[in-house]
């Protein structure tokens, strides 16, 4: 009864404040910049409820979210900074290489924000669960482009206080590859007029402006350049499910089969049955995909000669001092299945001349793409078919061993901070890492920051939270990861803090 009488009054609240989509709102303000945005390695938000496994209580049901905020879950506390772990490339003892450390590059790494259109069709929300298919509904998911606003403001207070070339994402920007998704990531990165992260019916969940996550607002911007990498949930149906002509029209449709979200009718989901549809809802192929995102802002990277060559983004990024270089790899499979792949093609053609160029001109590389190397298969798994031509985790270790430059693959994809040394069987020894999701706890994009010092380039990957000073939509979305996290809904285990300092031996 109760829900049906909230649910009258969004009707009655939607009715008073229709107003056309895509109209701006005069007099609305960014929130204010930042005094300071501390590093993990300073302080991070810590959960105060311990990992309870709710079987019975899902989160996606607003009586038993109110519940789980009530016992305690989703309380959160500043805690001490993280130390961090170190690496050497030997398992040896940290070299004490008595130089002066020289900065050599200094960027964000932003990975798997999985900005979601909650009211879409093509939502999977029936299917959440405990277990591989968490990611199918997360009650903090319609607070999304909030959140990316948010770290995008501690970003820019930590370029203030040293500089930050760019941001490199680490895939899994958009989750369900949609126009509006992608279009959204864009235009909050790159600090549109004003953004509104709403679709189908034009809502307003509570009366007033600024106050809720469908709410127009003016988003801050990257003070620097961002960069583009491509995941899976960028090119798939939810991650996993290739864009059928079947699925792309649903996108665009009325229906809603595995459940979504109509506000509407309020918080609870899975809603199915018939909803708002939205033009703005196309699904994107991943060659459109490149063009959506090529034609925006400067492009982010996908500007680079041949970088969108067959819809998937390969290409190089340079660093200020010439010292160090990105090289950007698209593992994503737009046949299906959320895994990883890299077809010996690809890496002949595309990566190989890149990697042979940095050795030429004596650049130490660090690779990026969405899946770690520990995530590559051949495409079969779930939702997927083999792909011909594809490289095992162990050729292309093998392969990254013979290019002495190589010192680090850098990965999203796991939402967990995860850093391992790789030793192929030929070759050098170098690193692997994978930053956390924005998406889910603990939603801390990282620092990295490559030193040269004495004999040894010395790497500090240094996770850190997004802001949410006078933002209380962040506040709410950062509480309800933290439910989600503490209650098993979200999955992982989050054994690692994601603080690290590598230390790799220079090329002579
Ligand atoms: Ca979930
Ligand atoms: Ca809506
Ligand atoms: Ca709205
Ligand atoms: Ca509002």
């Amino acid at each position: 009864m109760k829900q049906l009488a909230l649910a009258a009054a969004v009707v009655v609240v939607l009715a008073a404040c229709g107003k056309p989509s895509g109209a701006t709102d005069a007099g609305l303000q960014k929130l204010p910049e930042l005094k300071a945005a501390p590093l993990g390695t300073e302080r991070v938000w810590a959960l105060d409820h311990p990992l309870v496994v709710e079987r019975d209580r899902p989160p996606s049901n607003p009586g038993q979210l109110a519940y789980l905020f009530d016992a305690g879950y989703g309380s959160v506390s500043a805690a001490p900074g993280l130390t961090p772990a170190v690496f050497t490339v030997d398992g040896g003892a940290p070299s004490s290489s008595g130089g002066t450390p020289v900065l050599l590059a200094r960027f964000v790494h932003l990975s798997d924000m999985q900005l979601a259109d909650d009211e879409s069709p093509s939502r999977l929300v029936g299917f959440d669960n405990l277990g591989d298919l968490s990611g199918a509904f997360r009650p903090q998911e319609a607070w999304g482009c909030q959140m990316l606003n948010a770290a995008a403001r501690s970003i820019n207070a930590l370029h203030r206080t040293r500089p930050i070339e760019f941001v490199v994402s680490g895939g899994d920007n958009a989750d369900n590859a949609q126009r509006n998704e992608v279009q959204w990531f864009d235009a909050v990165l790159d600090g549109a007029p004003q953004v509104e992260c709403d679709s189908g019916d034009d809502d307003d969940l509570r009366p007033g402006q600024g106050n809720d996550p469908k709410d127009p607002f003016v988003p801050e911007g990257l003070a620097m350049p961002w960069k583009w990498v491509t995941g899976n949930h960028d090119v798939l149906n939810q991650g996993v499910f290739q864009l059928t002509a079947d699925a792309r029209a649903s996108y665009v449709g009325n229906q809603a089969q595995f459940g979504t979200r109509r506000w509407a009718q309020g918080e609870a989901v899975p809603f199915t049955g018939t909803i708002t549809a939205d033009p703005r809802r196309e699904a994107l192929v991943r060659t459109a995909l490149m063009d959506e995102v090529a034609g925006s802002g400067d492009g982010h990277g996908l500007k680079a000669p041949g970088a969108t060559q067959d819809g998937k983004a390969f290409y190089p990024v340079e660093t200020a001092l010439g010292r160090v270089r990105l090289v950007v790899l698209d593992t994503s499979i737009a046949e299906g299945s959320a895994e990883g792949i890299l077809l010996r093609d690809d890496v002949e053609n595309r990566v190989r001349p890149m990697l042979e160029k940095a050795e030429r001109d004596g650049v130490y590389v660090i690779l990026v793409s969405h899946h770690s190397p520990q995530a590559l298969t051949d495409g079969s798994n779930f939702g997927g078919m083999a792909q011909p031509g594809a490289l095992t985790t162990t050729q292309w270790r093998d392969f990254l061993g013979q290019f002495p430059h190589v010192v680090l693959h850098l990965a999203g994809h796991s939402h967990e901070h995860h850093t391992r040394v790789a030793r192929p069987s030929t070759g050098h020894a170098f690193f692997e890492s994978e930053s956390a999701s924005i998406a889910d706890w603990p939603q801390q994009p990282r620092l990295v920051e490559i030193f040269e010092e004495g004999a040894f380039l010395h790497l500090k990957l240094t996770p850190f939270d997004y802001a949410e000073d006078d933002d209380p939509l962040a506040a709410e979305a950062r509480r309800r990861a933290a439910l989600d996290s503490s209650t098993g809904w979200a999955g992982g285990n989050l054994k690692e803090s994601g603080a690290v300092e590598l230390w790799f031996p220079k090329v002579p």
